[in-house]
């Protein structure tokens, strides 16, 4: 019997630091009604989806820092979305700030759910690759926090949901190869990516015209590169002064581009993905059992970072990540 997924990419645009979790739900519940009359079974909302991004600003009050966190889900706000997923039949992806108390400790991370089409969550996960920086960098025109804000989370599972093998990442993740081999070697058929991808990089502002190339690069070599769907899902537009790229996609595991989002608010772009259109992938060019060598490949997990540049100078960002900009 054949696998369809009807996926919906939904697209935010801005969120304003005093837009309020209501105000936020009715924008996604409107996405998830659209998604819904267009005939899909899944809507992929982006990486902290509730509040505005707020890593990109130094804050020193906890208090202050805890407000864009959720300490349940669904909370009081968010449970409308749970019921309207439920009414409607419509799982969905969700991005958003998590406070859990584990073992009588407080941990913050940068998390994403699956929410099953009858409205109960089926997997979590917690974004392992935070960017950024941990200190107060004044010389930025905004800040990048998540290594202050968040902890990195465990690593990449995938969940048996909508049919097929589903996986997750968030946002610098979907740079990483490793993050799609890891979910392609447990079979992962398509992975669901939010983001927020400020145009401008404060250290590197010589890739900035090429944010948009890059966010299709890595999305498009991990979907051929493990015979899988990708969603990628931005939140895009100006928002509180910093431009973030949309170019939100659903890409085959062919590599293609299948559908894409074409403003930088709130839209959904919509595709009917085939997951057995994964199967040619993983059993002939990507047939891992076949064809991996993992004797060659020790170094990827022995080994953090590079040792040396080819000039011989150290490769260490540590003056980056100081506060000086090289
Ligand atoms: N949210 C997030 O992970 N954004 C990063 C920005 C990188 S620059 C510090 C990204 O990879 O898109």
């Amino acid at each position: 019997m054949a696998r369809f997924v009807n996926v919906a990419a939904g697209q935010l645009g801005p969120i304003a630091r005093n837009e309020t979790r209501t105000e936020v739900v009715a924008r996604l519940q409107a996405l998830m009604r659209r998604a819904h009359a267009m005939g899909c079974h899944l809507i992929v909302y982006p990486e902290l989806a509730l509040t505005t991004f707020f890593p990109r600003w130094y804050i020193e009050d906890q208090v202050e820092i805890d407000r864009y966190f959720e300490r349940e889900m669904p909370g009081p706000e968010t449970r409308l979305l749970f019921e309207l997923s439920k009414q409607l039949g419509v799982g969905f992806c969700l991005g958003y700030a998590e406070l859990a108390v584990e073992d009588g400790r407080t941990h913050r991370y940068n998390t994403s759910i699956l929410v099953d089409r009858d409205g109960t969550i089926v997997a979590r996960y917690r974004k392992v690759h935070l960017p950024g920086h941990a200190e107060h960098e004044p010389w930025r025109r905004f800040q990048h926090l998540e290594k202050r804000y968040f902890e990195p989370g465990p690593g990449f599972g995938v969940a048996n949901a909508f049919g097929g093998v589903v996986g997750m990442a968030i946002c610098n993740d979907r740079r990483w190869p490793e993050t799609y081999r890891v979910m392609g070697l447990q079979g992962v058929e398509m992975v669901l990516i939010g983001y927020n991808t400020p145009v401008h990089n404060p250290p590197a502002p010589e890739h900035d015209d090429l944010s948009l190339f890059h966010n299709q690069l890595v999305m498009q070599a991990g979907a051929y590169q493990n015979g899988t769907w990708v969603v990628g899902v931005a939140k895009a537009g100006i928002e509180e002064g910093v431009d973030q790229i949309g170019g939100s996609c659903i890409v085959a595991p062919s590599g293609e581009i299948v559908a894409s989002c074409t403003t930088k608010g709130d839209e959904i772009a919509v595709a009917s993905c085939d997951l057995d259109l994964c199967n040619s992938y993983k059993r002939t060019t990507f047939n891992f059992d076949v064809h991996r060598q993992p004797h060659a490949y020790d170094l990827i997990v022995e080994r953090k970072g590079s040792s040396l540049m080819a000039d011989g100078s150290p490769v260490s960002t540590t003056t980056i990540n100081q506060g000086a900009r090289p």
